[in-house]
């Protein structure tokens, strides 16, 4: 491995692949090569290792076609992964890459559901999963199968380090709002109940955990990509991706250790990191949620079709309008302008963008992207029916999906909690008081249960001919 300054990255998808490995690129293109940052990429499931060995054999290299609304493209060569590593069977990878210290900060995207946090914000430790984890790290031997186990053994390889160069800045890029504290919070609790007061210390000393927002849509790269790749630049690339040309990363200005001078390459540092995320994941990442189910049911295959649909771009609208925006009460920027410019992302038809893809994992994605425009409007007196709509649209889709009345290739590893409401007596109002979805609200808000029941059985009975 080359002597460079470099850095680490869990889960090595697509996204991070024309994100953060993309921004890498851009700035190692600006600096003289012994500048020069490197990647390490490592996978960490088993389920998700063969993009990591084709990707491995190309020496971490590959293209990114970047199109513009309008279909104009650009393919741009991104070799700052110079290493791909897989420890989802082989945890001893990550005592290796950790123990050098050219290492100076590990990024992360796991997706939303990769957290295992409970509505309290709690680490969700009754999950087998993490209780698998907490004995991994408890023996210190075995294979973890969270990131908190895989988190934990590379900082008790970095505790080895000599006196200050072990330290390190743990950035997730997931769409969670609060995500570094989010993860500090729940990985410390991780660490204390596997019983390791030496390696919270060491952390509580020796990491920080900033927040971040990112953001650019890249779809699931489609088959023919590969050829198109060849055709425009003359080589064979087994795994390339695509995605939009709007790109955006803001990061919390705390830092453990050194990290590349990304500002130079138009990453934002800041202190305020929150206002951008909640004006993200509500606008954008709520809109994706809400409108891809009604879409999936009205036979969609692609994003924009949805956006091009008028009743469901009006009723887009209004949740924009009168249901997110009003309820955002920090503004570092102006909200319509953010509003419009995503929708026409939106409606970018060049990259296709599946709804299958941003479908999955909905059960996870539920209390992140929506639910907290539906809180702030209740606590404001106000009835988000926009919002109440598209839920009531969500529901269906679960509820035929799970009575196999509809096929959809929906991929989530919590569909057993939306199983379990349909085998009830009243689904629908078991979904409507699950404790993990509404985190309290129909509590406090019994009348919006009601209201949200009567919504979903209309929308389901509209559902009976088309879905029988
Ligand atoms: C999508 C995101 O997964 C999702 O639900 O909303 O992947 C979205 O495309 C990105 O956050 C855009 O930055």
């Amino acid at each position: 491995m080359s002597d460079h300054k470099r850095l680490v990255h869990f889960g090595i998808g697509a996204f991070h692949r024309g994100h953060q490995a993309y921004y890498l690129q851009k700035l190692n293109e600006q600096l003289p090569d012994e500048d020069r940052w490197y990647y390490t990429g490592i996978n960490l499931r088993a389920e998700t290792s063969e993009l990591p060995s084709m990707l491995k054999r190309q020496n971490g290299a590959y293209y990114f076609k970047r199109i513009a609304p309008n279909g104009d493209a650009e393919y741009i060569q991104i070799n700052s992964i110079d290493s791909i590593e897989d420890a989802s069977s082989d945890v001893s990878v990550i005592r290796r890459v950790f123990s050098c210290p050219n290492v100076k900060a590990l990024t992360i995207t796991v997706t939303e559901g990769g957290y295992y946090l409970n509505d309290n914000d709690e680490l969700n430790s009754e999950h087998p999963e993490i209780q698998h984890d907490i004995e991994v790290i408890r023996q210190q031997s075995g294979q973890p199968a969270t990131l908190y186990g895989y988190l934990a053994i590379a900082l008790l390889a970095r505790q080895k380090l000599a006196s200050g160069s072990g330290s390190l800045t743990v950035a997730t890029c997931d769409n969670l709002r609060n995500n570094g504290n989010r993860l500090d919070n729940a990985f410390k609790q991780f660490v204390s109940q596997a019983g390791n007061d030496i390696l919270l210390k060491w952390t509580c000393d020796n990491v920080t955990f900033p927040c971040s927002m990112v953001d650019r849509i890249t779809p699931v790269p489609p088959a023919n990509l590969v050829e198109d790749v060849r055709q425009a630049t003359g080589v064979s690339d087994a795994c390339p991706i695509m995605g939009e040309d709007f790109e955006q990363w803001v990061i919390q200005d705390s830092f453990a250790n050194e990290f590349p001078p990304l500002e130079k390459v138009g990453v934002t540092f800041t202190q305020n990191v929150h206002a951008y995320e909640e004006a993200k994941i509500r606008i954008l990442n709520g809109a994706h949620f809400l409108l891809s189910y009604v879409g999936a049911l009205r036979g969609y295959v692609t994003y924009d079709q949805n956006v091009r649909d008028p009743e469901l771009n009006e009723w887009l609208r209004r949740y924009h309008q009168n249901e997110v925006i009003p309820t955002i009460y920090d503004r570092p920027f102006d909200m319509e302008d953010y509003r419009s410019t995503i929708l026409s992302r939106f409606g970018n038809a060049y990259i296709a963008d599946s709804i299958e893809r941003i479908a999955m994992d909905s059960i996870s994605k539920f209390p992140q992207f929506v639910l907290p425009t539906v809180r702030l409007n209740l606590e404001r007196g106000y009835m988000p029916e926009a919002a109440t709509k598209l839920i009531a649209h969500w529901f269906a889709f679960l509820s035929l999906l799970v009575e196999k009345r509809f096929r959809f290739n929906y991929r989530d590893p919590y569909l057993y909690v939306a199983e379990k409401w349909m085998v009830q007596e009243d689904p629908v109002t078991a979904f409507t008081k699950d404790p993990d979805i509404w985190q309290g609200l129909n509590k406090r808000f019994p009348l919006y249960s009601e209201t949200l029941a009567k919504e979903i059985r209309l929308t389901l009975e509209s559902y009976q001919e088309r879905y029988p």
